[in-house]
């Protein structure tokens, strides 16, 4: 007998999830080709913030917000952890960049001079100053190092480099803070890029230890992946520590999470409910990391917490008693049915129902529309500044 898990679990599990935004998703950002500025984006890392309170406000389930350091450079991080708190949000992953500085030219951790490593290496420890001033427990690490012809440099070499100084950053860390390793298959290197695939990731981990876990950036894989296999595995070994979502048509195209493909979120969302990835214990951070280079900032990022839950509940709706007796008698078509019926679910009147019970709006776009945040930030801010991204 066919048995879907009661509304009232699916809601309760739903009104758990938290889903974290990124700074640099509300400021201007852009291709190599050009950056369309849009009126009323913030002008500083606080104004970023006050967007942000708006999502949250609108959805409920948005209260953490991603830092990039130095995009979010300011003078007293406790003060802007506190300007957060205010507006009901607390300071999530400080995001290291090490990407957009002359030295990195030829990497930054993998560097071959020791002084670039160390100039890296001391950004990262300043990372997890940061950190202890605003309460963030992820260190969120992301290398653009890499090689672009065969014979530049040594790939071996670039790997010990990268342990010793992931190790000495790992060190570093309070009981209650994580390094969260992210990889990306290419870009802005061609030939060799030193983390490449969640197997490099997973492997430095490991030898890190328990508070280094891997991040899925769902645009850093070659085309035809499967992700859900990789954030199965890893949650299987404990190792997945964060999402970053967006989605993709060709390459790291940081388009809305679900707008390119639903149906993988949906596979993506199906291995973390059913291999415990929104049990508050196992800590997995679900961040967006996408620009808006064309479409209204705000509401883009509230469609996007949007989406990730609407993959979310269908992932819940799977009956999970039916799928196991499908799989055990080795019912091929009974098994993907009982995904598929949970996929083709509508859920969105479910979570309709579940904002109302929250205390707010069935409908969070409209009810930004209406607010006039968009017509006060667009009056009062005047010469809104560039994301890091694209800069
Ligand atoms: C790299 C990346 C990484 C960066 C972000 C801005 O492509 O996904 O997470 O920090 O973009
Ligand atoms: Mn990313
Ligand atoms: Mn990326």
């Amino acid at each position: 007998m066919p048995s879907t898990p009661a509304p009232s679990a699916v809601k309760a599990a739903l009104k758990t999830q938290v889903i974290e935004t990124p700074s640099w998703g509300y400021g201007n950002s852009g291709t190599r080709f050009k950056v369309f500025a849009q009126p009323g984006v913030p002008r500083d890392p606080y104004e970023k913030l006050a967007d942000a309170a708006r999502v949250h406000e609108f959805t409920g389930v948005a209260p953490r917000v991603s830092l990039h350091i130095p995009w979010d450079t300011v003078e007293d991080y406790g003060k802007l952890a506190e300007y957060a708190a205010e507006r009901g949000l607390t300071l999530g992953a400080v995001n290291a960049n090490t990407f957009q500085d002359e030295d990195y030219k030829l990497g930054s951790v993998t560097h071959p001079d020791p002084a670039v490593r160390r100039k890296a290496v001391a950004h990262l420890l300043a990372c997890v100053d940061i950190m202890d001033a605003t309460g963030s427990k992820d260190l969120k690490l992301w290398f653009a190092d890499g090689t672009n012809y065969p014979g530049q440099d040594d790939v071996v070499a670039r790997q010990d480099r990268l342990a010793e100084s992931l190790a000495e950053v790992y060190q570093r860390l309070g009981d209650d803070q994580r390094l969260l390793l992210e990889y990306k298959f290419f870009e802005p290197a061609f030939y060799t890029t030193d983390v490449p695939d969640w197997g490099t990731s997973y492997a430095h981990c490991l030898k890190l230890g328990p508070k280094a876990q891997v991040v899925v950036d769902t645009g850093h894989h070659a085309p035809g992946t499967n992700i859900e296999f990789i954030v199965a595995f890893l949650l299987r070994e404990r190792k997945l520590g964060a999402f970053d979502f967006n989605s993709r048509f060709y390459a790291d195209d940081d388009l809305m999470v679900g707008a390119a493909d639903p149906f993988q979120l949906f596979r993506i969302a199906h291995e973390v409910i059913k291999n415990g990835g929104l049990e508050p214990e196992r800590n997995v951070n679900f961040m967006l990391d996408q620009c808006h280079n064309i479409e209204a900032k705000i509401p883009a990022v509230i469609r996007s917490v949007m989406n990730v839950q609407e993959a979310t509940a269908k992932a819940l709706l799977v009956d999970a008693e039916a799928l196991r007796a499908a799989q055990r008698s080795g019912d091929v078509l009974a098994a993907n049915g009982v995904l598929m019926d949970a996929y083709n679910t509508d859920v969105r009147p479910l979570l309709a129902e579940v904002r109302e019970e929250m205390g707010l709006h069935p409908d969070p776009v409209a009810a930004y529309r209406a607010s006039g945040w968009q017509e006060r930030i667009v009056a009062e801010r005047v010469g809104g500044t560039q994301a890091g991204w694209g800069a």
